[in-house]
């Protein structure tokens, strides 16, 4: 069968504020790249559309042009309209099109979407690849889909069948790795926060999160699955043979969940000799000295920590399960051996205050981490947090989904304790308040690891003066 998979049309404007679109990358989207591949090895021809270089007109065009029998969407919650339309318009074109989606958005909220795109034939719910391989096989031989899982379709009599929940792949290796040569590989490149040099390339060394804050969706639940290490250093080497990547992205939700997992995999990085710098994101309870000193020798080169507040109250609220103590432990612990830190802020926490947000500017400061960001916190649909919300708790929330994106110019939620324009203040003064500091420019300087950092200090520069800009207008502006 012939299937075109979409990334649906978006640009910096629909997912970043005014200041920080100077920054904005794109990636390949790694679930989409995982399906390609498993529809490519079951013999489907696949052709991979992502929306960040064309417009919505240019990509119906391809799709017909292809002669697709099938579309598949790629969808999250904020980009939902843009994916509705391409799907509306695309059917248009094509009445016989077999459409389906899948994705966090697809999975969180399956019956809105249903109901409000018509021209949707299928939703693909939870980890997709097995999912979609029986799907796709099943329209291409014209077969029943109704016993199999894992999917919301319509019926002849037009109502959404559950075919219920599949159950997760127990076995990560049996998967093939992502399809990036049916990527346009070389026209993407990273936010310039993301890495720190140029080609980079984005992987998974194992899913889940045993983790249960209350902000974060996590579709893959609580149990961790591992890959194994040789399979992801293989994976490493093919980037490095066929691409010359000099860095790996790691989106793992907790890669140093199993200690015995990363010294496996170090000590096959080191055995093997690969060359590249690597980044992960950690649980600041669960790194200790010995193995940020195996992950350094093996190229890692800076760990994320999502501390999300510097005040434990709103830990607590978070159900983070960490202290204050043990966050700053593990960034001394971290910078000690060598390895730089990229952590993580959230303002209008429920229950936060503006001057509670005012301390997690200092906990930041105090940190000292090589990069920082600060976000508007924001209730995803599947979420305890969005649960919470919709039942009238912690907060006020906009009902669009156009508005639920962690880095717009308004929170979508705000909660009992604070205004919009306190969460909108308190993020421009984090930003000015860490990065205008001359010793912390001076740091960065000394610090520098590539040309590529050397922009991203250029553009981080303009927008921090935009938002200086945006600071003075709301002190000289009278209030109303
Ligand atoms: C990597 C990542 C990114 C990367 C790459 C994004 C990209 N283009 O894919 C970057 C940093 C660029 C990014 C950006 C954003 N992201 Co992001 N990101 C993630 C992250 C950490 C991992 C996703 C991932 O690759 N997982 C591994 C793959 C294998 O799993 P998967 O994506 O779930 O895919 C599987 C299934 O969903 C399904 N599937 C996926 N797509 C499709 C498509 C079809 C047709 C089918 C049938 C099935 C299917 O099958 C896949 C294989 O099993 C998740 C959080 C998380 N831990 O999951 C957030 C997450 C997906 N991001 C999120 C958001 C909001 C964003 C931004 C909007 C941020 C913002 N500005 O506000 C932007 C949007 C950019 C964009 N256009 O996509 C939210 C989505 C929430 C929601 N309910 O929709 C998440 C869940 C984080 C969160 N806050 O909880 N993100
Ligand atoms: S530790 Fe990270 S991935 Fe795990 S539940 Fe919390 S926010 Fe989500």
């Amino acid at each position: 069968m012939r299937i075109a998979l979409v990334v649906p049309p978006w640009g910096p404007d629909d997912i970043r504020a005014k200041d920080t679109r100077g920054i904005s990358g794109c990636w390949p989207t790694p679930g989409l790249q995982y399906i390609a591949a498993v529809l490519r090895d079951r013999g489907h021809q696949v052709k991979f559309l992502e929306g960040f270089f064309y417009t919505n007109e240019t990509m119906r065009q391809m799709v017909s042009d292809f002669k697709a029998e099938a579309v598949g969407v790629y969808v999250i919650s904020l980009l939902w309209e843009q994916a509705a339309t391409f799907i509306t318009d695309v059917k248009t074109d094509n009445p016989e099109i077999f459409s389906f989606i899948g994705g966090h958005g697809a999975t969180a909220m399956p019956d809105r979407l249903m109901a409000e795109c018509p021209a949707l034939d299928v939703i693909v719910t939870g980890e997709g690849e097995i999912t979609t391989g029986e799907l796709i096989d099943a329209v291409a031989e014209g077969k029943d889909i109704s016993g199999i899982s894992g999917l919301l379709y319509r019926n002849d009599q037009g109502e959404v069948v559950n075919t219920g929940k599949r159950p997760m792949i127990q076995d990560l290796d049996t998967l093939p790795f992502p399809a990036v040569e049916l990527c346009e590989i070389e026209r993407y490149w990273p936010s310039f926060e993301q890495v720190s040099t140029v080609p980079a390339m984005q992987m998974l060394a194992s899913r889940g999160c045993d983790g249960s804050c209350i902000y974060c969706y996590k579709m893959y639940g609580r149990h961790i699955r591992l890959r194994d290490p040789v399979k992801i250093v293989d994976e490493i080497e093919s980037y490095v043979k066929n691409y010359g990547v000099r860095e790996i992205k790691f989106w793992d939700e907790h890669f140093t969940y199993d200690h015995e997992h990363v010294y496996r995999f170090c000590e096959e990085m080191i055995t093997r000799n690969v060359n590249v710098r690597w980044w992960v994101s950690c649980r600041a309870d669960s790194v200790d000295k010995r193995l940020l000193r195996a992950m350094k020798a093996a190229g890692c080169w800076c760990i994320n920590y999502g501390v999300e507040s510097g005040v434990q109250k709103n830990l607590d609220t978070l159900l983070k399960f960490e202290t204050i103590d043990r966050i700053r432990l593990a960034v001394k612990l971290t910078h000690s051996v060598g390895i730089k830190t990229h952590t993580t802020y959230i303002f209008g926490i429920p229950g936060e205050t503006f001057e509670e947000g005012i301390q997690t500017i200092d906990f930041a400061k105090e940190l000292g981490s090589f990069t920082v960001e600060f976000f508007p916190i924001t209730p995803f649909p599947g979420t305890p947090l969005y649960k919470g919300v919709m039942q009238g708790k912690f907060g006020k929330m906009s009902e669009s989904l156009d508005d639920q994106g962690m880095l717009l110019d308004r929170p979508c939620f705000v909660p009992f304790s604070m205004t919009a324009d306190d969460i909108m203040e308190l993020r421009r003064l984090a930003y000015i308040r860490y990065f205008l500091r001359p010793a912390f420019v001076a740091y960065r300087l000394k610090n520098l690891m590539s040309p590529f950092q050397l922009r991203a200090m250029f553009h981080g520069a303009w927008s921090l003066l935009q938002m200086v800009g945006e600071q003075i207008d709301k002190l000289v502006k009278p209030k109303g």
